[in-house]
């Protein structure tokens, strides 16, 4: 099944539509690929993850000489990430990124660098991320028979925006309609701060907040941007409130139906990708502000206290440490410092 060429298959729709004669193509041979794989996301092609995407899939056909092919299927073509990752376990679909705190829903210790007012900048998140904590959510994933590759990929730190009203203290919080990823942290840091939380998938968001299902929602500004959700949004409360990363997963057995060489090139291209999306990400997150606001959104800066007072009070820290058991908060918290 993994040897199906994806290009003959497409050859034949085409010449079935009867494009062939009339634009005078040929019908397409058989793709050499020994392996044709797809790549399947959650944002869309103008995104750092696709742009890099494109070269990086281009390369590893140069240099494995054309023996693996890779597509990519961006902006929730297959489906939102809950569909996805169900593809990507079936073997549906080869490879994906994957927010570690959806992945969660699989792998209940992928949600934890999203622990909420957790990192206080960069500088922590990739050694903890490249270092030891990494590796150990890695070797969690592994057990659910997929491969996560080594560098992670950025979406970055997320930001509350809403239609109604800023937000400037938790207190703001009460009450309030947002829209989360569909993931047991997001729902219970949101319910500590007294919010309803509905969870839904990316590829629902924009009708979710232009029919006012929800009243806000919160990503980093690259995807509130490149996502256009500054047109159902009026607010951007920049609160930083956690860090979040996407995981480059493998279907287990199409990886390891790979040959070394292959999964050489693969992997080596992967995370040099990654590295480069980092930067991109980080450059876009830091800069948008201004576009944003030029697009009617309005900021404000809240100070971080009384939300973190507010998951103390709800123990948030401490049963979240509960869960994922003392090895994995000791790998957190060396990267973070104390936080329960
Ligand atoms: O679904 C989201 O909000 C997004 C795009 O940030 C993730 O992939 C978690």
């Amino acid at each position: 099944m993994k040897r199906v060429s994806r290009r003959a298959f497409v050859g034949a729709s085409v010449a079935a539509a009867g494009v062939v004669a009339t634009a005078g193509i040929l019908p397409r041979r058989a793709s050499a690929a020994e392996f044709s794989y797809k790549f399947a996301n959650n944002v869309p092609v103008t995104h750092p993850t696709n742009i890099v995407a494109n070269k990086m899939v281009q390369r590893i056909k140069e240099e494995s000489k054309g023996r693996l092919e890779i597509q990519i299927f961006p902006n929730n073509q297959l489906g939102g990430d809950t569909d996805m990752l169900s593809q990507l376990r079936s073997g549906a679909i080869e490879f994906f990124t994957l927010s570690g705190l959806i992945l969660a829903t699989l792998v209940p210790a992928a949600s934890i660098n999203g622990i909420g007012f957790a990192w206080k900048d960069y500088d922590a998140v990739w050694p903890a991320m490249d270092g030891e904590l990494g590796a150990y959510l890695r070797a969690q994933i592994a057990k659910a028979g997929l491969v996560a590759m080594d560098k992670m990929w950025d979406n970055g730190y997320r930001e509350i925006t809403s239609s109604t009203k800023p937000i400037n203290t938790a207190a703001d919080l009460k009450g309030f309609k947002i829209r989360v990823p569909v993931s047991p942290l997001w729902t219970s840091m949101f319910e500590a701060f007294g919010a309803s939380p509905a969870s839904i998938n990316f590829n629902e968001v924009y009708s979710a907040l232009q029919t006012k299902v929800v009243e806000g929602q919160e990503n980093p500004l690259s995807i509130i941007e490149i996502g256009k959700l500054y047109e159902v949004q009026k607010y951007c409360s920049l609160t930083n409130h956690m860090w979040d990363g996407f995981w480059f997963l493998a279907n287990g057995q199409a990886w390891n139906a790979l040959p070394k060489d292959l999964q050489e090139i693969a992997a080596r291209n992967f995370n040099a990708a990654a590295l480069e999306q980092r930067q991109q990400i980080r450059q876009l997150n830091d800069s948008l502000q201004g576009k944003l606001q030029a697009s009617g959104m309005v900021f404000n800066k809240p100070d971080p206290q009384s939300f973190r007072a507010a998951l103390q009070k709800a123990k948030f820290y401490e049963n979240w440490k509960a869960k994922y058991g003392n090895e994995a908060w000791a790998l957190l918290e060396k990267y973070t410092g104390k936080l329960a």
